[in-house]
């Protein structure tokens, strides 16, 4: 087996965002680009000769090329053992387990998420750390740098590998392992929840829908919700992973997943409906005729936990990201636990993990997850819920009433302007800025800012420090606002403004919840001045 060397040139677009490297599918196309960007990791990684690396992606466009190329240099890197999903394909959580149950060096997910795909959509690639989770910022600076200066990488002269069956194959030192991408993550979720709780609530007639996308879950779900819980195949949507995603977006929210959305808000609703986004590792829970925003849904595992078996001993603590809505605080103060407020992406959650300081974590961007693994992890959140749900043998709407009965409602919006100009989003976030001194103790509407700051992070346990993750402006009375750019976007910029109320009236929780909270968006534009800097009267998607 030859060893080839190819002289490329650096690019300077390779500085990983909230989520790895995420570009599109043209600009990954460019001769050298990816095989840039691997040969950064692999420079810049230490101690993974004769270790064990876990590949696989979301099954979008490019997925299969771009595993061939990462196969040929993992080889030549001198990677003891590749595990490969079979066709390629592994969702992101899947891989976080795969990494720990295998004590890999690490994993690289090949996705772009909820972005869409195709050759006109987008294509990414992420690197996980032996804990199974993200790569952290120290280290992905630590890429980009180095790939601002790459002028060479290596491949292994090989065959392409066939994918597409359980198969084994060695290459020098190297052995390449075809795996069912499935097996292992159900075997797990099996060790965590109550599976004969769920399936006799199932056959008795609960009825359950779930909405992959076109997207990696699909086969995850047949197998866990359809073959071993006995959902019909009929209630398992779009379960086929296509290059495309049916030429949607894979994101499971109200806007796009809405074929599930409005069968749930039909006359004939099913008790219970869940979809996932493009890698697997978010979720959207709805009941019959009811939507559970995804910070209650936190809240709600959080508070129901000893219901579940994995979790029947109770939580060492919660965390959120910061602009997530308030909730879980409330619950774990009520259970007596810390609850810790991190920078928005998974990666800052893989350290209080790691230290046992929480079990619990989530993101208000349909994102929850645990300790079984260092990922959001989307049917585990559906678990969670089904689980809840065979043992309350209430619907999800009582859930969530009598949730925020006890706790009361933390009223909560996010408004996303996608698609605006670069120089006028700064502009915007440069105005924010400028005035933040200014904003303290001036009320509007009746709301008086308590504070307003840029958001900044020191992790508790290393004690790296993250700034600029987010404007927010807290009110008096609890209220929030927060205004950040999207860090997973591929063109342009989008604005996510972040709204929330906390309401301890019952008779107004059934309110709706934009008209709710209208006086704080109405705030939020007049303080970002949001019509004027991106020229748009409404946002592009409102979750
Ligand atoms: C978004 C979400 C964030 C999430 C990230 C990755 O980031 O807001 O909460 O962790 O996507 O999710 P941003 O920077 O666009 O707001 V995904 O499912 O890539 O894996
Ligand atoms: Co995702």
């Amino acid at each position: 087996m030859q060893i080839i060397t190819t002289a490329s040139q650096p690019f300077s677009d390779q500085r990983p965002g909230t989520s790895g490297l995420r570009k599109s599918v043209s600009t990954f196309q460019q001769e050298h680009y990816l095989e840039n960007f691997v040969q950064s990791l692999f420079d810049v990684l230490d101690g993974y000769v004769g270790k064990t690396l876990v590949l696989g992606g979301d099954g979008r466009f490019f997925n299969l090329t771009a595993i061939q190329i990462i196969i040929r240099m993992a080889v030549a890197a001198g990677f003891g053992r590749i595990l490969v999903g079979r066709d390629g394909l592994l969702s992101t959580p899947a891989v976080s387990h795969l990494i720990r149950k295998n004590e890999a060096f690490g994993g690289i997910i090949l996705s772009a998420s909820h972005n869409p795909g195709g050759p006109e959509g987008d294509f990414g690639i992420k690197f996980n750390t032996a804990n199974g989770g993200p790569a952290q910022e120290v280290l992905t600076e630590a890429i980009f740098q180095h790939s601002t200066q790459v002028a060479h990488y290596h491949y292994a002269d090989i065959p392409e590998v066939p994918l597409d069956q359980l198969d084994q194959y060695n290459f020098g030192h190297t052995v390449i392992e075809v795996i069912d991408p499935v097996a292992d993550y159900a075997e797990l979720m099996q060790t965590l929840f109550d599976f004969n709780a769920i399936k006799s609530l199932i056959d008795n007639g609960f009825q359950v829908y779930f909405d992959a996308m076109h997207a990696i879950t699909g086969p995850y779900a047949q197998h866990i919700l359809g073959e071993l819980l006995g959902v019909a195949n009929s209630n398992l949507l779009n379960c086929e992973p296509k290059p495309d995603f049916g030429g949607s977006h894979p994101d499971p929210n109200l806007t796009y997943a809405h074929e599930l959305a409005e069968r749930m808000f039909s006359d004939t609703a099913p008790d219970f409906g869940a979809a996932s986004d493009g890698d697997g590792d978010r979720n959207m829970i709805l009941g019959h005729q009811c939507f559970v925003n995804p910070s209650d849904s936190l809240a709600i595992i959080a508070a129901n936990a000893a219901l579940i078996p994995a979790y029947k001993n109770g939580l060492t603590g919660v965390a959120r990201s910061m602009p997530t809505s308030a909730a879980v605080d409330v619950v774990a103060e009520k259970l007596g636990i810390d609850c810790y407020e991190t920078p928005t992406g998974w990666k800052f959650f893989g350290n209080l993990l790691d230290a046992n300081k929480i079990t619990l974590c989530g993101e208000e961007s349909f994102g929850t997850g645990s300790n079984h693994v260092r990922e959001k992890d989307g049917l585990w959140a559906v678990l969670c819920w089904l689980n809840i749900l065979a043992v309350r043998k209430q619907s999800v709407s009582d859930i969530l009433r009598q949730h925020w009965q006890q706790f009361g409602k933390h009223v909560y919006t996010r408004h996303d302007y996608e698609g605006v100009e670069s120089t006028s989003a700064k502009k915007l976030v440069e105005h924010l800025l400028n005035n933040l001194l200014n904003l303290t103790g001036q009320e509007f509407n009746g709301y008086t800012v308590k504070c307003a700051d840029e958001f900044s992070y020191t992790d508790p346990i290393d004690h790296s420090m993250s700034e600029h993750q987010g404007i927010r402006l807290l009110f008096e009375n609890g209220a929030r606002i927060i205004f950040r750019l999207s860090g997973t976007g591929t063109s342009g910029a989008t604005l996510r403004v972040y709204i929330e109320d906390f309401c301890d009236d019952t008779n107004r929780h059934n309110e709706n919840t934009q008209s709710y909270l209208k006086t704080l968006i109405q705030i939020a534009d007049d303080i970002a001045g949001i019509q004027t800097h991106t020229g748009m009267v409404s946002p592009t998607v409102i979750t």
